[in-house]
């Protein structure tokens, strides 16, 4: 085969990435994983060959740190990077060119590059400094200016500042703000891990005197943080770290980083804080602070700040940015008589005010989910957290205003303006607009149907998501907690995955899971851990773990393996998979029994006693069943890894705590001694049970929702599972009446109260229109939005084979939606490419469009088919190409098809007629 000829044969490698991204400024991996997108104008299209090159030059491709040569392989996935040692700061260059088993080549593909940051922290010249100012009152959550002025010689070639805080910072150069990131350098669990960030500069500095600007705020680092009104959970002090390295056309470098030489000042923030908002007085600004003419003879020094490098790590995640301008809908004057806007959606990010305002006006906006029974806006459920924006004019007559806050997010659908009532309503909504901010994951699917309360489900999860993929994942995004709640994370991680791409963001949060889980291997509440502080200044010897919350620990590396294939995550997480599931069975005197400690259980689950947060599922039940699904992931964690000794020693565990299960929790006669919903879908899915007592638990199952009228009673541990169980034993229909109810409580109740996202209970607001208790009562929490993931798999079919990750094999398997739903179709941008399931019903007729990307296969899984009748693009099925196999059993055919786009028009037996 010739690899060096590049011909038009409708073969081409596509969307080459690094790391899930295209092009990537600042990583710190030592070997990088390469993945690409093949495009074939042929169905059944598998790659034979593929062939990386990675230089130093994009035109020159003779000197190369990598020439793989052919490599006789179908991996276009997570390919690792196997040339000479990568150096720092260095942009690399990559392209690739692959072989199809036809025998085509494809041309080289477009070239993309990767740069590095610092790969080892002894290349740290700069030292982290703190305001001398903040170091004397460090209790003020106010912004801090810091800034340095330096003169350039001409013919700058290229520079970069690799910059972090302790606490938030935000970079302009010479006036101007640098990049489109908030909240930088991130939460993670600093003590460990601490990243920073890497900007291009070039095109901000000149030659001549130049000047560079930082605002420094608490953030996450010194500010309040939990709702124990507690401050500084990493460090007493604020501090800045900064390295500016500026190249020279003669191959010249200079180094400028942060020393004694800045200085500091404070800002006109006054307050910035993640909770509860900020405080802007335009009295205290100093024009041109960050231009390089600025006297700052005046202002005070810094001091050095004894901090570490050692942890210092090159941005992971996905940056936080704007990604959605809202603008209000209408204006409401309350019966309290406010004046509050409608964002028309809760949202999380900011309000941005741009337009004139008279001379020393103060206006505040406040934050809120929702308007009270009387439609009054209502704070309640924010508990402490104040989220509102005070905004100070100075003495300057009609000063044309365009106001952000910079440093705190705030979770809401409402805003209460106070202080511009000169403004008409129509002025008003023409000042304000909301800035939508998260982290910048690319969207990955999308899933609608033929029902439009559905279709606003699904835009509700969504929204769900966003609020709070805000660089952690947080069970809310207003109150005064906005944590990195586990049990939420793993019950969620699934659906997530369908709408956005989640890779760099839950690689980031396991390290830091990692990080954070005691050397007893059990895992805190939630990362990073900020709560374990509080029971240890209570003394508590015994930290707490709740059984699916620590499960976080193996479920989600483990979902992250399915969608993405990349072993290398596994690889990383598996000392701490393990430690978890060897937590557990240190627990207690039974070690196959989890049936001691604290735990949530089926949290808020609607079964729960009066008062009680807990559902009626025992805990132990809960607990043992967890126990039981995270040793199987780790055994088969253990499988991919090649451990043999462990596959054997989980194996057998696994064995004994199913055993065990049994023992305690079904009767001899097979019946389930928890009779709820929960314990019941947990038993099924869990594979927990004989086989004999499946059925039966099915049935039961089944019972459980007809007695209760087709409505559900589970909390957060259940609720994913749900339809799930039911639809995998026979009863698709009674999952689809549950997913239909819009009475109380089901998925589609919040929606008839106006929900544009999920709530954290399943009655936030009461069929009377009462709210829950404020004591915890969040709009916007993802937990429930889990049945996204079952939308996408079960109604709309796009699924995968799990024995073999990443949608190498797909499974298109649609359930279809017993009359109720008509049509469904999801669209799933994996790692091989883009995934269709889109499927139409009409009478006694099923269309199925499916597109299956080059180099995976896929199995159609058509239920109650009439094979005769299948037909794909008008052709029988036996005529057409891309057609592997098919199989026929009972009452279901199984076609396995290459890559390619598909139309299938087939006849069906509607199950009413089968019985
Ligand atoms: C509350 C929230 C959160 C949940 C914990 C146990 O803080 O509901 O989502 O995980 O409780």
């Amino acid at each position: 085969m010739d690899h060096q000829s590049a011909s038009n044969n409708g073969l081409e490698v596509i969307q080459l990435q690094c790391e899930y991204r295209t092009h990537w400024l600042g990583s710190d991996h030592l070997r990088p994983q390469f993945s690409w997108i093949i495009q074939s104008n042929q169905r059944s299209t598998i790659q034979y060959s593929y062939y990386i090159q990675v230089g130093l030059d994009s035109e020159d491709w003779t000197q190369l740190l990598w020439d793989s040569g052919i490599v006789v392989s179908d991996q276009s996935i997570q390919v690792k990077y196997a040339g000479s040692p990568l150096q720092s700061r260095t942009r690399y260059y990559y392209r690739v060119q692959i072989q199809d088993q036809q025998g085509r080549t494809s041309a080289w593909s477009e070239i993309q590059w990767w740069e590095t940051a610092l790969l080892d922290h002894t290349e740290w010249q700069a030292q982290w400094i703190t305001p001398e100012e903040e170091w004397h009152n460090p209790q003020l959550e106010s912004v801090f200016q810091l800034r340095k002025s330096f003169t350039l010689p001409e013919n700058i070639s290229s520079a970069r500042i690799y910059a972090t805080a302790a606490g938030l910072y935000e970079l302009s150069i010479n006036g101007t703000r640098v990049g489109d990131e908030w909240f930088t350098p991130g939460w993670t669990s600093y003590t460990h891990r601490h990243q920073y960030q890497t900007y291009d500069v070039t095109k901000y500095l000149q030659a001549g005197d130049n000047a560079i600007g930082i605002s420094l705020a608490d953030g996450w680092y010194t500010g309040r943080l939990g709702w124990e009104n507690k401050r500084q959970h990493y460090g007493e002090h604020k501090a800045l770290l900064l390295q500016l390295h500026v190249h020279y056309e003669n191959g010249e470098e200079e180094i400028i980083g942060t020393d004694t030489s800045w200085h500091s000042a404070p800002s006109p923030i006054t307050l910035a804080s993640i909770y509860d908002g900020e405080h802007y007085d335009a009295r205290l600004e100093q024009p041109d602070w960050d231009q390089p003419g600025y006297d700052d003879s005046l202002w005070s020094g810094v001091k050095v700040a004894e901090l570490a490098y050692d942890h210092l790590i090159a941005q992971e995640n996905w940056a936080v940015r704007v990604t959605e301008i809202l603008t209000p809908v209408k204006v409401i004057h309350t019966p309290a008589g406010e004046t509050v806007l409608d964002m028309g959606q809760n949202m999380v990010g900011r309000i941005r005010v741009t337009g004139i305002i008279p001379a020393n006006t103060h206006y505040v906006i406040h934050h809120a989910e929702i308007l009270d029974q009387q439609g009054n806006f209502y704070r309640g459920n924010l508990r402490t957290a104040k989220q509102a924006v005070h905004y100070i004019a100075n003495d300057q007559q009609d000063r044309k205003i365009n106001h952000v806050p910079r440093f705190s997010f705030q979770g809401f659908r409402y805003i209460q303006i106070e202080g511009l009532d000169h403004l008409t309503d129509q002025q008003l909504l023409e000042m304000v607009t909301g800035e939508v901010m998260h982290s910048d994951m690319p969207i990955a699917g999308s899933f609608e149907c033929s029902h439009p309360l559905i279709n606003q489900l699904q835009r509700n999860i969504v929204w769900g998501q966003r609020g709070n993929f805000l660089d952690v994942p947080t069970d809310c995004p207003q109150r005064d907690e906005r944590l990195g709640w586990t049990g939420d994370a793993q019950v969620f991680i699934r659906t997530a995955a369908f709408n956005y791409n989640i890779a760099p963001f839950f690689q980031k949060w396991l390290r830091d899971l990692s990080a954070d889980q005691r050397s007893n291997g059990s895992v805190p509440f939630v990362i990073p851990d900020v709560l374990s502080v509080l029971d240890e200044e209570k003394g508590d010897t015994e930290l707490p773990a709740s059984a699916a919350w620590g499960d976080a620990a193996v479920i989600c590396p483990w979902v992250m393996y399915l969608h993405y294939g990349d072993q290398n995550l596994l690889q990383k997480q598996y000392s701490s998979m393990k430690a978890w599931v060897d937590y557990i069975y240190n627990q207690g005197s039974h070690h196959y029994l989890w049936n001691t400690g604290f735990h949530f259980g089926d949290w808020l689950a609607l079964d729960a006693k009066e008062n009680s947060y807990m559902g009626a599922t025992p805990v132990d039940l809960v607990a043992t069943s967890y126990f039981a699904y995270s040793t199987r992931i780790v055994r088969d964690t253990a499988v991919v890894l090649g451990q043999a000794a462990d596959v054997k020693l989980y194996s057998e565990r696994l064995e004994q705590i199913i055993q065990a299960y049994r023992h305690e929790f079904v009767t001899p006669a097979g019946r389930l001694a928890a009779p709820t919903q929960t314990a019941h879908a947990l038993a099924l899915m869990f594979d927990l049970l004989e086989e004999r007592d499946q059925q039966r638990t099915a049935t039961e199952l089944n019972n459980l929702v007809i007695k209760n009228d087709y409505h559900l009673t589970t909390g957060f541990v259940g609720t994913p599972y749900l339809c799930f169980a039911l639809s995998d034993h026979g009863y698709h229909e009674t999952a689809i009446k549950l997913l239909l109810q819009e009475q109380y409580p089901s998925w589609l109740y919040p929606l008839s109260k106006g929900a544009t996202t999920i709530w954290e209970h399943w009655d936030g607001i009461k069929t009377d229109g009462s709210f829950w208790p404020d004591d915890m009562n969040s709009y916007n929490h993802y937990a429930y939005g889990a049945i996204g993931e079952w939308l996408y798999r079960y109604v709309a079919g796009l699924d995968m084979d799990e024995s073999i990750p990443a949608y190498k094999k797909s499974k298109i398997h649609p359930r279809y939606g017993e009359g109720e739903i008509t049509s469904a179709s999801a669209i799933l941008e994996a790692a091989y490419g883009k995934i269709q399931s889109s499927w139409i019903e009409q009478a006694d007729q099923r269309q199925l469009e499916v597109i299956i990307p080059a180099n995976t296969t896929a199995d159609i899984v058509l239920d109650h088919a009439i094979l005769s009748s299948i037909q794909e693009n008008g052709q029988l099925l036996h005529e057409i190409e891309g057609i592997h196999n098919i199989q026929e059993m009972q009452s279901t055919i199984i076609i396995t098809i290459g890559s390619g786009h598909y139309h299938f028009v087939y006849q069906y037996q509607p199950i009413s007629r089968l019985v």
